[in-house]
């Protein structure tokens, strides 16, 4: 079996099963076929009838860089399966050791076929919501270098997606803010999102270009945390406010058990 094949069943099984395993050597593979790891491994999940849905960037965030120690902009694909309903309960079973973090989550209006700049972007989007990334690490101890988190599919695991809305005018600098049980644990702003979130379609833009891929109108693309994620636990009610008054984003919500 290939390195890719071997990696790609591993992590899959560890994501399927819920267990934790420990990160592959320095070495074992490159950051290049780390990326096709992720490929395969997302391959299994489509075959177990899971659909694609879109792509999420990681690390776009001096926040999200430090807390994890890796300083490099990632990216992995997004499935139906990892979706979780906006005001629902999260069975925390379904996850190895969950952490949240606050994100602006696009929809696409047109496919992306090529490079786009920041003026270009709003053109292929149909409408931004506030959104939760659920982020589970299939590593021991939610440790990993550039190699082994590209591989394990960017910590994908679950994502809650709140209102759409064409508020694209407010996504320059809205405060971000997330509560669990009323009470803040993470606050931020969407300026810390590649200084504006659409800079987060510029940069998916330019790696689907560049690993030959399109991406369908309707997909998803996450624009990355906002702040350091917090570690999810059980019966707490989580919520995040992406800005504030008539030009506010909203909210996004679920319950966890
Ligand atoms: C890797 C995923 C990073 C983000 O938004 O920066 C990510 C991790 O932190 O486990 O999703
Ligand atoms: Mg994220």
């Amino acid at each position: 079996m290939s390195v890719i094949e071997e990696v790609a069943t591993i992590l899959d099984r560890a994501a399927h099963d819920c267990h934790e395993v420990d990160q592959f050597p320095a070495g074992h593979f490159t950051l290049a076929q780390a990326y096709e790891i992720q490929r395969a491994s997302i391959a299994r999940r489509i075959e177990r009838g899971e659909r694609m849905k879109g792509v999420k960037l990681g690390f776009t965030s001096r926040a999200k860089m430090i807390q994890m120690g890796v300083d490099s902009l990632i990216w992995g694909l997004l499935t139906d399966g990892m979706i979780e309903e906006d005001g629902g309960l999260v069975d925390l079973a379904r996850y190895v050791h969950p952490r949240v973090e606050p994100e602006v989550c696009f929809v696409t209006r047109r496919a992306i076929d090529a490079p786009l700049t920041s003026l270009e972007a709003v053109d292929y989007l149909e409408a931004v919501a506030p959104a939760l990334e659920i982020i589970d690490s299939r590593y021991r101890n939610f440790k990993f270098d550039l190699e082994n988190v590209v591989a394990d599919n960017c910590s994908s695991a679950g994502l809650v997606v709140g209102p759409w809305s064409r508020r694209f005018d407010g996504l320059a600098n809205a405060g971000v803010r997330v509560q669990f049980d009323g009470r803040d644990v993470q606050v931020g702003t969407t300026a810390a999102i590649l200084g504006h979130p659409l800079r987060a379609v510029v940069q998916a833009s330019r790696l689907l270009h560049g690993a030959g891929m399109t991406l369908p109108a309707g997909s998803l693309i996450m624009a990355g945390g906002a702040t350091a994620a917090e570690a999810l636990r059980a019966a707490a009610y989580v919520e995040c406010h992406v800005g504030s008054g008539r030009g506010a984003l909203g909210r996004v919500a679920f319950t966890t058990r």
